[in-house]
Order: structure tokens, then sequence, then C-alpha cells
């Protein structure tokens, strides 16, 4: 394959919900999606699903349209391939910015399995023909209205809801929730908000029987994860602080973890995702794909991704009406009963709408080779 020419809309969506981490709260989202197109006219789309602000990782949509436009794409253009894997040593001098790396590899698998005439998940080696959702929800004002947003995803058949968490807003929501479901597969996540000296405090989460605490503390901060694993029953989870094989094979020599949380964009797009599900599936890790409030292209990947059968928990791959009113692919990803079904049709699996692309683009740019 060739590409001859890229493009990059950014697009901006409405959400259904304003959404608040331990960092940020959010009403709308602008992400990048990339166009790759290849000699023979056939076009595959990826996204590029950073944050606006540098607080989940150092990228935001400004370096990512920068990185992509000025290093990445013209990396990618005029250059023969045979597999999207090759993609990583085309880019390989551009060190980091992951999110940015992984919408254009996405694009490339997309236009690899369109290739092969096979879905993105068969190609990515997939078996999985459903894959189990859960969702996330942030912190919310109070405990009631917490409850109250608990209640509408258990209605809607979730299996599994994961909380944000933060100082403040830790111990007591999840005491809340558990008491008013004792059997559900509940788990935290802090997003790195805590720091080494607050492990006694978060070993006061054990008592919940949660089925993981995920990333307490900061992305380089791996001993004080491993401590908080020695002393508790409940699997610690690695989300930010896992964006290379490297970093992968450090923490589980550590013992820093029992649960990796794969996101294709922290990781730089699918080729490195598959190959972290590979080594975590390995060293005998629950795996789970999380995601980063994607829209339909990117949250496509993650249902193809997550069909891959070391993904034995459930991944955030809720539907996109949670998120979005109107999202970016016909048909719009749907969980019915907290079950995603694995698109059959060849390449994304579903058609990119245009038309909506267009109403909402508030950027564009077109590279040729
Ligand atoms: O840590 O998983 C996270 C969203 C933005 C930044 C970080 C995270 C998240 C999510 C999104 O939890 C979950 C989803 O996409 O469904
Ligand atoms: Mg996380």
């Amino acid at each position: 394959l060739k590409i001859v020419a890229a493009r990059l809309h950014r697009v901006r969506m409405p959400l259904v919900h304003a959404f608040q981490t331990s960092s940020h709260r959010k009403a709308f989202l602008d992400h990048i999606l990339v166009e790759l197109e290849d000699a023979s006219g056939a076009v595959g789309w990826g996204e590029i699903a950073s944050s606006s602000d540098p607080y989940y990782a150092p990228e935001t949509v400004e370096s990512c349209w920068h990185i992509a436009s000025q290093y990445l794409l013209p990396a990618v253009l005029g250059r023969s391939w045979t597999h999207p894997d090759q993609l990583q040593s085309v880019w390989s001098k551009v060190r980091g910015n992951y999110f940015a790396k992984a919408g254009v590899d996405m694009a490339a698998w997309v236009l690899h399995a369109e290739a092969e005439s096979l879905p993105l998940a068969t190609t990515l080696g997939g078996t999985r023909t459903e894959v189990v959702a859960g969702v996330s929800l942030g912190i919310e004002p109070t405990i009631d209205a917490l409850l109250v947003e608990v209640q509408r995803q258990v209605d809607a058949g979730y299996p599994r809801v994961k909380l944000k968490i933060a100082p403040g807003w830790d111990i007591e929501p999840v005491r809340a929730v558990r008491a008013a479901y004792p059997k559900l597969d509940l788990h935290v996540d802090a997003n790195g908000i805590y720091t080494a000296g607050d492990v006694k405090h978060l070993q006061q989460l054990d008592e919940f029987g949660l089925t993981m605490i995920e990333q307490p503390f900061g992305p380089r901060e791996l001993l004080p994860h491993a401590e908080l694993q020695r002393t508790i029953r409940t699997p610690v989870c690695l989300d930010e602080s896992v964006e290379t094989l490297a970093e992968l094979e450090t923490a589980i020599a550590l013992e820093a973890l029992q649960i990796l949380n794969i996101k294709v964009s922290r990781m730089g797009g699918l080729s490195a995702a598959r190959a972290a599900h590979d080594r975590a599936q390995e060293a005998g890790l629950g795996v789970w794909c999380g995601g980063m409030h994607e829209f339909g292209v990117g949250r496509l990947a993650n249902v193809a991704l997550s069909s891959l059968t070391g993904f034995t928990l459930p991944s955030d791959v809720s539907g996109s009406e949670k998120y979005y009113a109107r999202d970016v692919v016909v048909p719009a990803v749907v969980a019915v009963g907290g079950i995603v079904q694995v698109p059959t049709a060849t390449g994304l699996g579903a058609v990119v709408d245009r038309e909506w692309i267009k109403a909402r683009t508030v950027a564009e740019l077109t590279l040729r080779d």
C-alpha cells in the first residue's frame, strides 16, 4: 500500500453529559479524524482522541495537529508498505506523541483491513464476536447524584461500573455505591492524583471488594504502585504508567500491577496495543481496553482490539449514545445489555458520516505526496 493523500479533520462534538475527572471537566470534545487515501483511491479513517488539555497525557489537540501534520504524515506519504506494523519504524525518530501516532496507525490498519477484505478485528487476530462493555462515571456533585447515575447504567445493562475518584471523593462514594450494589463489578480510577504518602489512605479501599484500583499514583510512580499492591488484595491496574512495551516490562518486573488497561491512543496505535496485549497475556495479567471518550472511529478500533482473547475484563466501549447524540459513524456503536457486537463488515465496520463530520469540523488540512 502507498498513501498518496492525507487529511486531518478537527471535529467538535458536544457531550450529552459533562464529564468530570480528578483534573478537569468537559462539555464538548475536539478530536482529530485522520483520513488516509491510498493509490487505488481506498480510504482509511483513524482518530486522534487526545484531550484538549495536557492533563491525562502531555499531548493536546494542538500538539497532535502539529506532530501529525509536520512529522507523521510527511513520513508516511508516498511510502510503500505491506503491513501497518511497519509504520512504527517509519516514524521511530519521533519520541512519545502516542495519541498523534495512534490516529495515523489506526487509519493505516483500516486501509490494510479493507485491502484484505476483512473486518478490522479479524485482521488484528481477534476471535470474539461480541465484547462486554463497562461504563466509566465521572465525579458527580453529590453521592446521591452518583447513585442516580450508577442506577441508570445498571438499568442499561452494563455489568461493570468504574468510578473516578480523587481526594475528598473516594472512600465515602465507594462505600455508598458498594452498600447499594453489593454484587456489582465495581472499580475505581484515580488518574494518578494520589502521592506515595497516600498508600495508607488507599488501603481503606481494600474492604469494598473492588475489581481493581486503577492508576492511583502518577505515571512515573511505579514504586508506590508496587508498594500498594504488596499491602492490599485488590488488584492494582495501570493506565497512564504504560505507554511503551518497555514500561510494561518494568512494571511487570516490579510487580506494580495485576491488571493492565490498554488504550489504543495511549500506546500509539493498534500495533503497539496488540503487542502489549500479547505480553500482558503471557505475564498472566488481567487485560481490558480503556477509552478516551472516542467518537465512532476510535470506538470501533477499541471494539476490534477487544476481540482479542486476552481482553478478559469488560472494556470501556460503552455505546456512543452515552456521550454523543449523533456519532460520526453509521451505525453508531451500541451496547445492548452491556454487550457490543464486533462488526463483521470489512475495514472499520461502519460507514463514516462525512456530512455530519463536515457540519462539526472546525479545522481541516490536506497533505499530498
Ligand atoms: O482514565 O480511563 C481514563 C477519559 C478521559 C481521560 C482518561 C480516562 C477516561 C475514561 C473514558 O475513563 C472512558 C470511556 O471512554 O468510556
Ligand atoms: Mg484510567
